[in-house]
């Protein structure tokens, strides 16, 4: 029987089980509105910044969250209400950061993740990175949002594809990425504008450093994600084929090493650090 990790679901605390415990499957649904104000009651140990660590053991890693955003809000309440209480329970050292995109530009998924990266790192001495959509949701805390010794694919199992990988190469999603494994690619593509591709471009930089994606079982990785419908200003890149046929040329000219961008305002609460950003435009 899937539980339930936090109290949408009337479920007794009796099946809540101990806090340092994983539960295995959870029911996971987005029928019942959740508020902000409950997010925070329910995880009264979080710190200023959505940061929280293990109170009687030592961390498994110190984790960045690194969510792209803009005008998600709905989901995002989703995103935190079910993944805090994981988080914890899977005894991380994380914090969790919403980078949100300024303006009315087309949208960049990639170039927000790079921003990220740099961001979380400026503010602690993270050693890895889950990079994370805002509308998915683990349906199994077994599922770790830790790095491995390959990159890892978390998001195997979505509802969307009928709990299957839509393409073997899929990298979409949520990912995760030790800091070496990310310098070693150059990061990520600061070029794609609009939908799609991003993830294929980062997928090639990875074999192309001879990396293997890392995954966790169909069972452990099934995922739900939020419907929506297509947003204003993230229409397919036509330029997406021509990109994803080049990764090996551009890698070393565009990542990390080329990002640039400017910091708007940073806010702080107990559930996450917002970074709102100016990207530039396409
Ligand atoms: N994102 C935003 N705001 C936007 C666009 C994207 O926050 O305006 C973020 C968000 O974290 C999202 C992620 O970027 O989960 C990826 O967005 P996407 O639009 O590329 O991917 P998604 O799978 O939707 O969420 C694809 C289009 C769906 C059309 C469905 C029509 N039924
Ligand atoms: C591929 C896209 C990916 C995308 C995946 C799943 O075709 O960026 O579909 O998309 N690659 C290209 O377009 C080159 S989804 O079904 O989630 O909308 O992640």
């Amino acid at each position: 029987e899937p539980k339930t990790s936090g109290a949408l679901v009337a479920n007794g605390s009796d099946t809540a089980g101990d806090p340092l415990e994983k539960l295995g499957p959870l029911r996971v649904e987005f029928s019942v509105p959740v508020s902000l104000d409950q997010v925070r009651k329910e995880n009264p140990d979080l710190q200023e910044g959505g940061r929280a660590k293990p109170k009687d053991c030592i961390a498994l890693q110190k984790v960045a969250i690194i969510i792209p955003f803009r005008k998600r809000d709905e989901h995002l309440k989703y995103w935190l209400y079910y993944l805090h209480p994981i988080l914890q329970r899977q005894q991380l050292d994380y914090g969790v950061y919403i980078i949100n995109q300024d303006g009315d530009e087309t949208f960049n998924r990639a170039k927000l993740l790079n921003v990220g990266f740099a961001e979380a790192l400026k503010e602690y001495d993270y050693e890895c990175f889950v990079f994370s959509d805002v509308d998915l949701i683990p349906m199994d805390d077994r599922n770790t949002y830790k790095c491995f010794s390959q990159p890892r694919h978390l998001s195997v199992s979505m509802d969307k594809f009928g709990f299957r990988l839509p393409y073997n190469q899929y990298f979409g999603g949520v990912s995760s990425m030790s800091k070496e494994q990310y310098l070693k690619i150059n990061g990520f593509p600061n070029n794609y504008w609009g939908w799609g591709g991003e993830d294929d471009d980062i997928f090639n930089r990875l074999s192309s450093k001879g990396m293997i994606i890392s995954r966790p079982s169909g069972v452990i990785g099934k995922c739900r994600m939020i419907r929506h419908q297509r947003d204003e200003q993230n229409d397919p890149n036509p330029q997406r084929f021509d990109r994803i046929a080049r990764t090996r040329q551009t890698m070393h000219s565009d990542g990390i090493n080329s990002l640039s961008y400017k910091v708007v305002t940073v806010e702080k609460n107990q559930l996450y650090t917002k970074i709102t950003v100016d990207i530039g435009k396409p």
